[in-house]
């Protein structure tokens, strides 16, 4: 009995030394854990170069959505929770289709910009429009084509506003000058004449290169290769509205293929001989014309005639693999070679909207409403109000070209048979 008492309070001490031990051990685990972290981080903050991780760590936080299973919450206006006057309370949106802080949602895409040096703070002012109504949540990176090699000035401010990485490349002369096969003279008469007649760029031999560049190589520079999607962005521009889903997983998921904001008339004189060249092309290789497609968008007469009418591409999103497809390919150097870049003044926008229209079915052009856009001279500001006030847009809808008279979007919402949004004549 004395021995199994002996046993028992021998068994109790060790237990208790047992329990006391768990205890010690685990209070000293945290407590060191805590003294490490604050401590390791310290030291991160102090020894590394500040900037780059401390404050990328703390925009990715801070961008991080409320939550993207919020989808499609609608406003409150009025009533409990509104504003004190009775007015309506600008609505809260949480509009996400995909989880910007997810690295696979993303899709392979990249804005491209063609810039001169000398366009540095023009350009800024666009890529931070750009990065506060979309990209900070979603880090696309950035190509940035020139004819000339890009300063260090240039690479160092965009870089740092660009939340993706930032890729700087120089193009080659041979897609930057004179092909051999055109008449140089020709080419100077022409412009003389142009000058003369006080067309826009109708004297600019630059300009000519930026349009045949835009039109037939900068899909296959070589930066831009390993890119499926892009976003042309130009200097100068503004977005209106918050882009709150992922603008090229859209396009990929929904296989659309060009998108545009604007859409307006060419003038007739750049252009004289681009729809008869394009006829003949049609006529030699019947096979790329796509079935269903928006011929009756750019032609009033079943092809007859071209209207003029083209997707203003200083703003483009797109799918890259439609400009290196054989069908695009074969028509740009059809163009290429009949001069009309430097014999006329062919621009990009004409030559791209004629082969969206006639070589891809309809259904993969696509028109944005949400976006809100500006270049000089003209705006596309959302005319219904919900989605001014839920995307948070800063523009005067007065000011909306989408549907006045000399708009094409018009002519394309009739060709598509799209419902053109509640109130539209007041903008008419
Ligand atoms: N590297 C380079 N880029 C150019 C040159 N000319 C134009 N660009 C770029 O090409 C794009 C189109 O040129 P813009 O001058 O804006 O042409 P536009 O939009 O028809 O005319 P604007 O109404 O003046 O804006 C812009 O992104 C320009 O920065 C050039 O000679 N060299
Ligand atoms: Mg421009």
């Amino acid at each position: 009995m004395a021995r199994s008492n002996a046993r028992l309070i021998r068994f109790g001490f060790l237990a208790a030394l047992v329990i006391l031990c768990v205890f010690i051990i685990s209070k000293g685990t945290s407590t060191s854990y805590v003294v490490t972290q604050s401590s390791s981080s310290i030291v991160d903050s102090s020894s590394s170069n500040v900037e780059e991780p401390v404050s990328s760590e703390q925009e990715k936080t801070e961008d991080k959505p409320a939550s993207p299973k919020l989808a499609k919450v609608s406003g409150n206006y009025g009533g409990n929770g509104g504003l004190g006057d009775g007015k309506a309370e600008v609505p809260k949106v949480y509009v996400e289709e995909s989880d910007p802080s997810n690295e696979k949602d993303k899709v392979n895409a990249a804005f491209v910009t063609l810039a001169r040096n000398g366009d540095l703070y023009e350009l800024v002012e666009s890529i931070r429009e750009i990065e506060d109504r979309f990209n900070r949540k979603f880090h696309y990176d950035w190509v940035f084509l020139n004819d000339d090699v890009f300063d260090d000035n240039f690479k160092k401010v965009t870089s740092a506003l660009v939340s993706g990485k930032t890729h700087y490349g120089k193009i080659n002369k041979d897609q930057w000058g004179f092909p051999e096969w055109i008449d140089t003279d020709k080419a100077a008469k022409v412009r003389k004449e142009m000058h003369d007649k006080k067309i826009i760029y109708g004297d600019s031999i630059s300009y000519r290169h930026m349009c045949r560049y835009e039109s037939g190589f900068f899909f296959r520079h070589p930066l831009m290769m390993k890119y499926d999607y892009y976003w042309r962005v130009e200097p100068g521009i503004k977005i209106f509205c918050d882009i709150n889903y992922d603008i090229f997983r859209y396009f990929h998921d929904n296989s659309l293929v060009y998108g545009f904001t604007i859409s307006l008339p060419e003038y007739k004189e750049t252009i004289p001989t681009l729809w008869d060249t394009t006829k003949n092309f049609m006529k030699e290789n019947p096979q790329y014309v796509a079935e269903n497609n928006l011929m009756d968008l750019i032609s009033e007469d079943s092809g007859a005639t071209y209207n003029g009418c083209h997707f203003w591409s200083n703003f483009e999103v797109g799918d890259l693999r439609f400009w290196r497809s054989e069908a695009y390919m074969k028509y740009f150097e059809y163009l290429d070679h009949a001069g009309g870049f430097f014999y006329e003044r062919w621009g990009d926008a004409p030559v791209h909207s004629i082969a969206a229209s006639l070589f891809l079915p309809r259904e993969k052009v696509h028109f944005f409403n949400d976006v809100g856009y500006y270049h000089v001279p003209f705006f596309n500001c959302p005319i219904d109000e919900n989605l001014r006030l839920t995307h948070h847009c800063s523009c005067n809808p007065d000011k909306d070209f989408t549907f006045r008279g000399y708009s094409c979007v018009n002519r394309y919402f009739s060709v598509k048979g799209l419902e053109k949004p509640k109130g539209w004549e007041n903008y008419s």
